[in-house]
């Protein structure tokens, strides 16, 4: 394969005539679905259109190709395309919920796409099917996506029961969020009994993804003196565990300085999680050394969440945000296609700019026609 053929390269998810500025996704090649990326020199054909039964069929059947193009659907900005993905939600819902959701973030460099690599792997040999998928708000600014970045998780994308999804990008917090969460119940669906988000650690997008899984992470580094004071102490807050990674070789010793530090800490805070203590714990992405110990401390979580029912609970919240998200983008939605609105818009954004009318009588003179298109 060429450099040239590996840059062109499309997976089959994407649409037959790239399906434009509506899809939000970009085509990262190599990351998304390895072992499809490998024939597709040969298997050029294009992709058919699918139907909605296909989509669900393909899923239930652990499809991965059907999967990948149903959560571009998912991740897709147009209109036409979030009338789909509601249907295609639902018809799945009653298929979904059946993983442990794990978030994963730090900040970059932390080791965060190395140490689902080495988790993913791990739960692999275990017999687990694994979803990876990142969530990166900023990524409609910075135009790139974290798993993208650096680590392309090699290994674990050669493995069969592993499915390894890119971020999106494009689009505001609260369409990734949307986005994010219902490409967890697709996965769920599919039959994923794991799903790992990666997030990058800046700020908004912790909250953001902590209110889409079950069990937060947080890892964190040695760092030159200043260990503790390079984690936002809200960051901490929300851990179910702090995991410092990269405790090997001659930074070993620092790493488990560092636990003991941040165990200290957590002694005065409060838990993020009622009923769980937050503790730190150690390990190496590299060698694989407390990979399987975090895991252990992940399944005890569940399994406590589970008895006291707060795992239930946290997820019918979690559930009922995301209606509320689905319901107030189906609004924006509505308002943004009606062509009077459209068409008032730009007439009075030609206004504003010449200036021949004021902001707040433009206003006014947008919500009147909103509110009476509403009405109809
Ligand atoms: N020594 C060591 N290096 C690691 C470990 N985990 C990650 N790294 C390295 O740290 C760098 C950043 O890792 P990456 O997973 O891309 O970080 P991310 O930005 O948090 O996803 C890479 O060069 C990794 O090889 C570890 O446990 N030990
Ligand atoms: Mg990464």
């Amino acid at each position: 394969m060429t450099d040239n053929s590996y840059n062109t390269y499309k997976p089959e998810w994407v649409p037959l005539d790239g399906g434009g500025e509506a899809f939000a996704s970009q085509i990262m090649t190599g990351v998304d679905d390895l072992d499809t990326a490998k024939g597709s020199q040969s298997k050029a054909a294009p992709a058919a259109k699918l139907s909605l039964a296909d989509y669900v069929d393909g899923i239930l059947a652990g499809n991965r190709m059907i999967l990948a193009r149903a959560i571009t659907i998912v991740e897709s900005n147009a209109p036409k395309h979030f009338a789909l993905s509601q249907e295609l939600v639902q018809r799945l819902l009653p298929y979904s919920g059946n993983s442990v959701r794990v978030g994963i973030t730090g900040v970059p460099g932390a080791g965060k796409s190395t140490f689902i690599e080495a988790l993913g792997c791990y739960l692999c040999r275990q017999g687990k099917k694994v979803a990876v998928l990142a969530v990166d708000p900023s990524s409609s600014l910075s135009k790139g996506s974290i798993l993208g970045d650096k680590t392309r998780m090699e290994n674990l994308a050669k493995e069969a029961n592993a499915f390894i999804r890119p971020s999106p990008s494009g689009g505001t917090l609260g369409g990734v969020t949307r986005k994010s969460r219902e490409t967890i119940l697709l996965c769920e669906a599919a039959g994923y009994d794991t799903v790992l988000l990666e997030t990058v650690g800046v700020g908004q997008s912790e909250t953001t993804v902590r209110s889409m899984v079950d069990f937060f992470l947080v890892l964190v580094i040695t760092g030159a003196g200043d260990d503790l004071q390079g984690i936002k102490k809200g960051i901490i807050e929300l851990a179910d565990a702090i995991l410092v990674n990269k405790a090997d070789g001659d930074n070993q010793q620092k790493a488990l300085v560092t636990k003991a530090d941040y165990n200290q800490i957590l002694h005065y805070l409060r838990p993020a999680t009622e009923g769980w203590t937050t503790k730190a714990y150690s390990c190496s992405s590299l060698t694989g050394e407390g990979i399987e110990d975090i895991w252990q401390v992940i399944l005890n979580f569940i399994e406590i969440m589970q008895e006291n029912g707060q795992l239930q609970s946290k997820r019918q919240q979690q559930t009922l945000s995301w209606v509320k998200q689905v319901a107030e983008e189906h609004i924006r939605n509505i308002i943004k296609q009606n062509p009077r609105v459209q068409d008032r818009m730009l007439q009075l954004e030609q206004q504003l700019l010449a200036g021949s009318i004021p902001a707040t009588l433009a206003t006014q003179n947008l919500i009147t026609i909103i509110e009476e298109e509403l009405k109809k």
